[in-house]
C-alpha cells in the first residue's frame, strides 16, 4: 500500500517537474537528491503512520551524522583515555600518580590545546583527591567539556532582525562558500527566504561556486558586477534583502588577499559599507574554521577577532578530523560560541551544534 502511494505520488511530483522545466528551460534541473527528498515530504504529510517512521528514520540519520562525523576525534581519544586509565592502580593515588600525565596527553591529542587541558586536569585533581572509578573519571570530563562549550552564551535578539544579514569570514578553504550554501538550506529549511551575497570578488571561480549552491537551491545570488569590490557586492545585497523584504543576507567573503592585513582592510570595509544601509548589521559574523587544523584554527581565529567582531565560529569538516577536541578550546579560549559544525560536504550536513550531541558522540 505505502509502495503503491508512494509510487503514486512520485510519478505525481516527477510528472510536475517535467511540465516545470519545460515551461522554463532556463532553470537548472535540481539535483535527485532534492527531487527524493520532496517525494519523501509530500508522503510524510499524508500518512501519519510512515510520518512517524520517516521522524525515526530522520533522528536516527541525524544521530548518525554526529556518530560517523565524530568517528575520527573519538576513536583517537578513547584509544588514548583507555590507555590512561589502565594505568588506574599502578601506583599510590596522588597528583603526581603517572594516570594524570597520560590524561594530559589524550586530551592534548584530541586537540582541546594547552591551556584548556591544564584547567581540566587541575580541576579534575581537586576533584579527585581520592581514587575514581573510570566512570566517574569519564563523567567528569564530560561535564567539563560540556560547561565549557555552554559557558558562551550564543547572540541573541529582543526581535529577530529583518532581514538578518550573516557575514562569513574565514582563512581560503576553510568552507566558507560550501557553509553560505548550507545555512541558505537551513534556512530554506525553516520557510525563510535568503539571498546569497557572493563577496569573493577575487576569483571568478568562487562566484561561480556560490552560483551553483544558488541555482542547486533556486536561491537569488548577488554577484558582482564588472570590476566591483566586495563591499559593493555586501552593499547590493543588503540593498536587495531590504527591498525584497527577505528574511536572511547571507554574505561570502574571499579567505585570501595579496596579504592578511588586505584582508582584514577588505572586511572592515564590507562592515562598514553594511552598516550605511543597517547601522546595527551585520547581525552574525561567523567566523569559519577549518577543523582539521586542530590548534592552528584557534590562531587564526584570534587574527580575526583583532579584525572584526565576531559573534560565533562554524567548525567544517569535522568529519574529516580527529581533532574536534578544538570545538571546547574555541569556547573555553576564545569565548566564541560553535554555532554549527560541519559533518560532510552536502547541503544538509551543517548541524546546529549541540553540546549535548557533541560531548557523548566525543566521549560515549
Ligand atoms: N568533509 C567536509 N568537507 C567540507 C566541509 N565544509 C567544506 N568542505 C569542503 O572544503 C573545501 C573548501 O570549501 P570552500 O567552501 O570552497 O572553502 P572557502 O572557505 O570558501 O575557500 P576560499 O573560497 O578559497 O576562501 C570544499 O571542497 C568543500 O566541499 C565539511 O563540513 N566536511
Ligand atoms: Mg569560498
Amino acid at each position: 500500500m505505502s509502495d503503491l502511494v508512494i509510487f503514486s505520488i512520485g510519478s505525481g511530483v516527477l510528472s510536475a517537474l517535467a511540465v516545470f522545466f519545460w515551461v522554463n528551460p532556463l532553470k537548472k534541473p535540481l539535483k535527485p537528491l532534492e527531487t527524493s527528498q520532496k517525494e519523501t515530504k509530500t508522503v510524510q504529510s499524508s500518512e501519519p503512520q510512515i510520518q512517524e517512521q520517516s521522524a525515526k528514520r530522520e533522528t536516527a540519520l541525524k544521530q548518525d551524522k554526529w556518530e560517523s562525523g565524530l568517528k575520527k576525534s573519538r576513536d583517537r581519544f578513547l584509544e588514548k583515555f583507555k590507555g590512561a586509565l589502565s594505568l588506574l592502580g599502578s601506583e599510590p593515588w596522588n597528583d603526581s600518580h603517572p594516570l594524570w600525565e597520560s590524561l594530559e596527553e589524550s586530551l592534548l591529542t584530541s586537540d582541546l590545546g594547552p591551556t584548556t587541558t591544564e584547567f581540566f586536569l587541575d580541576s579534575l585533581k581537586q576533584e579527585f583527591k581520592e581514587q575514581p572509578d573510570p566512570n566517574h573519571l569519564k563523567e567528569a570530563i564530560r561535564t567539563k567539556m560540556k560547561n565549557a562549550l555552554d559557558e558562551v552564551p550564543l547572540k541573541i535578539f529582543a526581535q529577530e532582525p529583518k532581514p538578518i544579514i550573516t557575514m562569513l569570514v574565514g582563512v581560503n578553504g576553510a568552507g566558507k562558500t560550501t557553509t553560505a550554501g548550507k545555512l541558505a538550506k537551513i534556512a530554506q529549511s525553516q520557510g525563510k527566504t535568503v539571498i546569497l551575497a557572493a563577496g569573493d570578488t577575487f576569483r571568478a571561480a568562487a562566484v561561480e561556486q556560490l552560483q551553483a549552491w544558488g541555482d542547486r537551491l533556486d536561491v537569488e545570488v548577488i554577484s558582482p558586477a564588472q570590476g566591483a569590490n566586495p563591499a559593493a557586492v555586501a552593499f547590493d545585497a543588503v540593498a536587495a534583502g531590504l527591498s525584497r523584504n527577505v528574511d536572511e543576507v547571507i554574505i561570502d567573503t574571499a579567505g585570501r588577499l595579496h596579504t592578511k592585513d588586505n584582508l582584514m582592510e577588505e572586511l572592515k570595509k564590507v562592515v562598514r559599507v553594511i552598516q550605511k544601509k543597517i547601522p546595527d548589521a551585520p547581525h552574525r559574523v561567523y567566523l569559519v574554521l577549518d577543523a582539521t587544523l586542530g590548534q592552528n584554527a584557534l590562531v587564526q581565529a584570534k587574527e580575526f577577532a583583532k579584525a572584526i567582531a565576531i559573534d560565533g565560529a562554524i567548525l567544517t569538516k569535522l568529519d574529516g578530523s580527529a581533532k574536534g577536541g578544538a570545538a571546547i578550546a574555541i569556547s573555553k579560549e576564545l569565548h566564541l560560541p560553535v554555532v554549527f559544525v560541519g559533518l560532510g560536504e552536502q547541503a544538509e550536513d551543517l548541524k546546529t551544534f549541540s553540546s549535548d550531541e557533541f560531548v557523548r558522540h566525543l566521549l560515549p
